[in-house]
């Protein structure tokens, strides 16, 4: 859809939302006419994104951030990848916005206005890494179909909400839950509403987890349209698909939730390794959990010229999953030998790390590169240059690397 069909087709409360300020005169703005502030957008604007974003895709919305705009301990909107299966949801007015719970492990059916929500529940803060299973996708050989994400697909904000825990405890679970499913507002790119773009969820353990929310606050403001306003599910260190937005149900199942892209081989590897190429049944696949241990340089940028002598002062971030990092190395000579950086205790659990080291033993003038690597706290390393194939492209964790000029 045309942004500006989208903007046609919102309601008042989603161009409030867009803007970011009141429309004063909005209930009286003639039927399909579009606010000049709104007019001639792009995607940069109507998102308050960073130019430097790349996007992949607009039909649905998906934009990646580059490795120097996630330089941010904290990642804000403006360098937030967006990942959407589907088209925006149509209404996003907080005001009525209700939270149901069903399934068939549900005490009772209930439901919650977000106001009840919040006040009714204790309010948590957790800085959570949210990546796409498919972040590096686009490394992959044979490749794989999908958004070609390079390595921009990673966040880490700080999330402000309620422990989904606290209401599925308030609702009551039975002994045989198994599984808690989401379903959103956004639309199925078919526009026909029995179908849902995505509807993925988590098992009961990572459900229960502290750090597991229901949010409604990004970085201590309103959770941006496009990031799931006015309420999302955020569960750190999963593949991000996990972290429903725009969430107006949720089902406690007594099966492994069969919602869409639960199924079939989507956010599934092959529970084995294979060899590249081969085709798996879906029988042998396995629904990714936690995500692998991975880093990212966000400075210098790749192409970074120092003259001899100067020192190069190199961060980043690590995260690991459920895990930790317990060591940072880098390389200057593809991964022959390597030397530790200093890496910095996570903020909380499930937070990514930041790293850093000052470099200064470019031995001579040239093209060098500088790799870097992050072991977790089961001492697994990442691949220095591409993991196992698996068919869809997921799960790519191997080291970063920028190319430095010594002149
Ligand atoms: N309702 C809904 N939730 C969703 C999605 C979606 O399309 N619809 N995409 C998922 C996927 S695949 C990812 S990677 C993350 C992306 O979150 P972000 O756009 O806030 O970065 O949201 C997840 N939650
Ligand atoms: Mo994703």
């Amino acid at each position: 859809m045309k942004r500006r069909d989208f903007v046609k087709n919102s309601t008042l409360g989603t161009i409030t939302t867009l803007m970011g300020i009141e429309l004063v005169f909005g209930k009286v703005i003639p039927k399909g006419y579009t606010p000049l502030a709104l007019q001639d957008s792009d995607p940069f604007k109507l998102f308050n994104k960073d130019k430097g974003m790349t996007v992949l895709n607009d039909k649905p919305w998906n934009i990646e951030a580059t490795a120097h705009l996630l330089d941010d301990k904290i990642t804000p909107n403006s360098s937030m990848f967006i990942r959407n299966n589907g088209l925006l949801p149509e209404n996003t007015e907080a005001k009525t916005w209700t939270l149901e719970i069903d399934g068939e492990s549900a005490e009772q059916l209930k439901k919650y206005t977000l106001k009840e929500l919040k006040s009714k529940f204790k309010h948590h803060t957790y800085q959570l890494t949210l990546e796409c299973g498919g972040n590096g996708r686009s490394e992959f050989n044979p490749p794989a179909k999908g958004n070609q994400w390079t390595l921009g697909a990673v966040s880490c904000a700080q999330w402000t909400g309620i422990r989904l825990k606290d209401i599925l405890e308030d609702v009551g679970v039975k002994s045989d839950a198994v599984y808690i499913g989401y379903h959103a507002t956004d639309r199925h790119l078919s526009l026909n509403p029995e179908k849902e773009p995505i509807s993925r969820g988590v098992p009961m353990s990572k459900a229960m987890q502290e750090e597991t929310l229901l949010a409604f606050k990004m970085n201590g403001e309103d959770i941006p349209l496009a990031h799931g306003y006015p309420l999302r599910l955020v569960a750190g260190g999963w593949p991000a698909s996990t972290s429903g937005k725009w969430i107006n149900r949720l089902s406690i199942r007594n099966i492994v939730h069969d919602g869409a892209k639960m199924t079939g081989s989507s956010y599934r590897v092959p529970c084995e390794p294979v060899a590249p190429g081969k085709k798996i049944s879906d029988n042998d696949m396995c629904i990714i959990e936690s995500m692998p241990v991975k880093s990212l340089i966000t400075y210098p940028k790749t192409g970074a010229i120092l003259k001899k002598g100067q020192v190069l002062e190199l961060r980043g971030h690590a995260w690991a999953g459920e895990l930790s990092v317990s060591k940072m190395d880098y390389s200057i000579d593809f991964g022959a030998s390597w030397t530790e950086c200093l890496i910095e205790k996570p903020k909380n659990r499930l937070a990514w790390q930041h790293f850093s080291v000052k470099i200064n033993d470019f031995p001579i003038k040239g093209y060098y590169e500088v790799w870097a690597r992050a072991t977790d706290s089961q001492g697994k390393s990442q691949p220095m240059l591409l993991p196992g194939w698996n068919p869809k492209g997921y799960l790519n964790n191997a080291c970063h690397r920028i190319a430095v000029k010594i002149s």
